[in-house]
């Protein structure tokens, strides 16, 4: 009986550990409630019933994401266990100032979040100064809820002083090592299972490369929980920025500064230098718009009868130009634009190497008098990307937010939308501007609801030729869009004195097992696929250039900026850029991240076990495999470009080299 009676009075004395355990995920589900995530998707109820059912091996609907109640609450107690050791003054203390400091990191979170639709990273942090608005919206973003992460601390405070008071002259009675110590390591390794066991699940089930790739921190945190968050966020940083942070000696700086001035040290002057100078410039960046498309039909018609048209009548058409982007896509397409460098192989740029300095394109635009603008119809905080920009020298960024609503398609409104209502936008402004587009619509899987997809895709109804199918129908829609956006830009007067730029940011997804996609892109053998796949348009219109032209030498996204500034200004020297102009008319090697690359001759494809040898060097003309040491020396190249391209960004090398 005693024993019981003494189990059950130390049971209670836990309570207020009990209490703020409560408190902390209080506040934590209202992190949930304002990011609209997981917590409060299901009402509790269902949540419950979810959770348990996940729990005990049920078949539930919510798969990776649903592991975040238990990592929070597992997190929580990671976080506070310690509590459990401590006893009297000192446990009181401790307790009102790790519910403090929590609620404090939470809070923050909450208002960032209103803002941003992002979690306070360590870069975000580091950015503060430059993201300088929120500071004068803060008190703009409370709400009343809010104060329910104080309520609590105010409360505690007379207890806190009732309760010294009463303990002045006697401190209670030590609690019983044992029964202490085992509570505190029991509530710990229940902490750690709490958070690592659907962590791991989370990972094994297919979270792993978002998480370790970085898409967005809110995709980090589906996995992590909120304070789990900070604490990979803080590991990372550590990491990156510490332990495995690569100091650069001054000779090392050196030799890389000066490699890359020699690269830029004379840019081939070309026929249509300065044409665009002063003109306003549009870069179309397309989502998944692949080579394979133009010029096409299918069941006699035409897939994009304006780029063709275009190609046809005015504009400078390169079919031979290819995409170089990493697991960033998107965001690597941008990165390659903006900076003329490799993406790199660990993640996003955008989201590693967002404090780095870059001798930027859109940067150089604003010193000449451009104002330079993003729009891009969806979260600002998704790829980074309102971070980067701010480094970037982009003044505005049009985001989600700031287009009217309009039929959805896919991820956002759909593209003949975003593009009149950015135009609307570029009436209104001071010429010239700078305006990168990037476009949303044709995102795979490329579902298009019923009365877009206009074009007769007879013979292609089979279930295993959906995505193929899907594709040329989204595609086909941009494309009318993209008219539409022209005639509308002719119409505002605004065609002659603009110069317009479309790419195709990365490859569809559309893999060689898919039939339909590679019997039509001719893509059944490893190199024709290869090359099939990394392969996307580029076209130009140039004000002033009325006679359609194709350059048929190889080109990659690396060579976007220079080949645009040179459009805009004189060839310039001195840029700390891999890429050069395409007006030369020469023949280039395009490197890929992996290493593999295109000539005009050649294609080498690395093998996935990294040893050279076992690569497959190709002639490209005749499909035949050529020994592999007949790629050696422009694989040796591209690898050192590589290496360049990654000590730049890994030893933030830009802002060293005039040192
Ligand atoms: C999202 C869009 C798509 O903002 O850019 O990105 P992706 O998935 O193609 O990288
Ligand atoms: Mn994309």
């Amino acid at each position: 009986m005693e024993v019981t009676k003494r189990v059950f009075r130390f049971m209670l004395k836990q309570m207020d550990f009990m209490i703020l355990l409560f408190i902390l995920l209080l506040k934590l589900y209202i992190f949930a409630k304002v990011s609209g995530t997981i917590f409060v998707t299901l009402m509790p109820i269902d949540y419950l019933r979810e959770f348990f059912g996940w729990l005990f091996g049920a078949e539930t609907e919510l798969r990776i994401f649903e592991g975040v109640l238990m990592v929070s609450v597992g997190t929580i107690l990671l976080s506070t266990f310690w509590i459990l050791f401590l006893h009297g003054r000192k446990r009181f203390v401790a307790i009102f100032i790790i519910n403090a400091l929590l609620s404090f990191i939470i809070l923050a979170d909450v208002i960032y979040f209103r803002y941003f639709e992002d979690i306070i990273s360590i870069t975000v942090l580091m950015q503060m100064k430059q993201l300088g608005d929120v500071g004068e919206s803060v008190f703009a973003l409370f709400s009343w809820t809010d104060l329910i992460f104080f309520i609590d601390l105010l409360l505690t405070i007379p207890l806190l002083i009732y309760y010294f008071r009463k303990t002045r002259n006697h401190q209670p009675a030590k609690p019983l090592l044992i029964p202490k110590l085992l509570t505190g390591l029991l509530v710990l390794i229940i902490g750690y299972q709490l958070t690592f066991i659907p962590f791991n699940k989370s990972m094994e089930n297919g979270g792993a490369w978002q998480f370790n790739k970085l898409i967005s921190n809110m995709r980090v945190y589906n996995f992590t929980g909120l304070l789990g968050f900070h604490g990979a966020n803080l590991q990372r940083y550590t990491e990156d920025n510490f332990i495995n942070k690569k100091e650069y000696t001054e000779d090392e700086v050196e030799s890389v500064a000066s490699w890359f001035e020699e690269r830029n040290e004379a840019p081939a002057a070309s026929p249509y230098s300065g044409m665009a100078k002063d003109k306003n410039v549009i870069v179309l960046q397309v989502e998944a718009l692949q080579d394979f498309v133009i010029n096409r039909e299918i069941n006699g018609q035409e897939i994009t009868p304006y780029l063709n048209s275009l190609i046809a009548e005015e504009g400078i058409y390169f079919p031979e130009f290819y995409e170089q982007t990493g697991v960033g896509r998107t965001s690597d397409a941008e990165f390659l634009l903006n900076t003329s460098l490799y993406p790199t192989a660990k993640g996003s740029a955008y989201m590693l190497y967002a404090e780095n300095e870059y001798d930027s394109f859109p940067q150089i635009l604003k010193d000449k008098g451009y104002s330079t603008n993003v729009f891009h119809p969806y979260k600002p905080s998704f790829w980074n990307r309102y971070i980067m920009y701010k480094q970037l020298g982009i003044d505005q960024f049009f985001s989600e937010s700031d287009f009217e609503e309009d039929e959805v398609i896919g991820w956002a409104i759909n593209d003949d939308a975003m593009l009149q209502q950015s135009l609307d936008k570029m009436v209104d402004m001071e010429e010239p501007f700078y305006s990168h587009i990037i476009t949303l619509t044709s995102h795979h899987p490329f579902e298009m609801p019923d009365d877009h997809k206009v074009l007769n895709m007879d013979g292609y109804a089979e279930y295993s030729k959906r995505h193929f199918r899907n594709y040329l129908h989204s595609i086909h829609f941009v494309d009318q869009a993209i008219g539409n956006f022209v005639d509308r830009l002719k119409a505002e007067g605004l065609w002659d004195d603009t110069m317009l730029v479309i790419f195709g940011d990365h490859s569809t997804g559309l893999t060689a097992d898919d039939p339909a996609f590679s019997e039509f892109a001719d893509a059944g053998e490893q190199q024709t696929y290869f090359e099939a796949n990394k392969k996307v348009p580029l076209i130009f219109h140039i004000p002033g250039v009325d006679e359609a032209q194709q350059f048929d030498q190889t080109g990659s996204q690396l060579d976007l900026a220079p080949t645009l500034l040179d459009l805009i200004d004189a060839p310039s020297s001195g840029r700390k850029w891999i890429g050069s102009n395409l007006w030369d008319g020469e023949e280039r090697k395009v490197t890929f991240r992996d290493g593999s690359f295109i000539t005009g001759d050649l294609t080498f494809i690395t093998s996935s076990d990294g040893i050279y040898e076992n690569g497959s060097c190709y002639e490209r003309e005749s499909g035949e495999t050529l020994p592999t040491e007949q790629c050696r020396a422009p694989f040796d190249q591209g690898v050192q470009e590589l290496k360049m391209s990654d000590d730049v960004l890994e030893g933030n090398l830009i802002n060293k080299f005039e040192k």
